[in-house]
């Protein structure tokens, strides 16, 4: 197991899109086992592969308050979406950034477990949010994305400074 680095905004990185898993292997597994651990040491409630710079369609997801809801989904796509919610979402490529995003309030969802088999998820709340959140990812999109042209200036100007402070300690 290994913790993997993780790709911040506005790294052009990040909006890479991500192409589908077609390979089932032992490596895809090891990869999906390094991001859960990444995902909880940071600590995230998920994690898609173009975070830690594998453009591949892959997510991990945990909301449950004792990391025992864990989710590995490969290749995901959101088949249905219904209501909206608006939830203050935060980021790990984006840290210590908060804004309310308003997305769908309850998404059904298709993908492939680790062997390739497939299978659905119903998701409402949190869990939805995060879905979606980290679909983005594998389509390029960060939350950032959703916010005015001024907010983004702001963040983009706050995440170079910070990387420039960290690169000189
Ligand atoms: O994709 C990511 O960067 C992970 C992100 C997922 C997410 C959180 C909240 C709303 C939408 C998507 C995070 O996990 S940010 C960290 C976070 O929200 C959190 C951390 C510890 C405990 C609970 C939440
Ligand atoms: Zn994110």
């Amino acid at each position: 197991m290994a913790l993997l680095p993780i790709l911040h905004y506005p790294d052009p990185r990040l909006h890479q899109s991500a192409t589908s898993v077609t390979e089932f292997t032992a490596e895809l597994k090891q990869l999906a086992e390094d991001m859960t651990e990444t995902m909880y040491a940071a600590p995230g409630v998920g994690l898609a592969a173009p975070q830690v710079n594998v453009h591949q369609r892959l997510i991990v997801v945990d909301v449950s308050e004792d990391k025992n809801g864990l989710m590995v989904l490969v290749n995901p796509q959101i088949i249905a979406r219904e209501g909206e919610q608006e939830y203050e979402e935060g980021c790990l490529s984006v840290p210590g950034v908060y804004s309310k995003i308003s997305r769908a309030a309850r998404v059904k969802v298709k993908a492939q477990d680790l062997e390739g088999a497939p299978f659905e998820v119903e998701a409402d709340g949190l869990l939805a949010v995060c879905l979606q959140h980290e679909i983005d990812h594998l389509d390029g999109k960060v939350f950032v994305d959703y916010l005015s042209q001024l907010k983004q200036n702001r963040i983009r100007t706050k995440l170079l400074k910070q990387a420039r402070e960290e690169a000189r300690a």
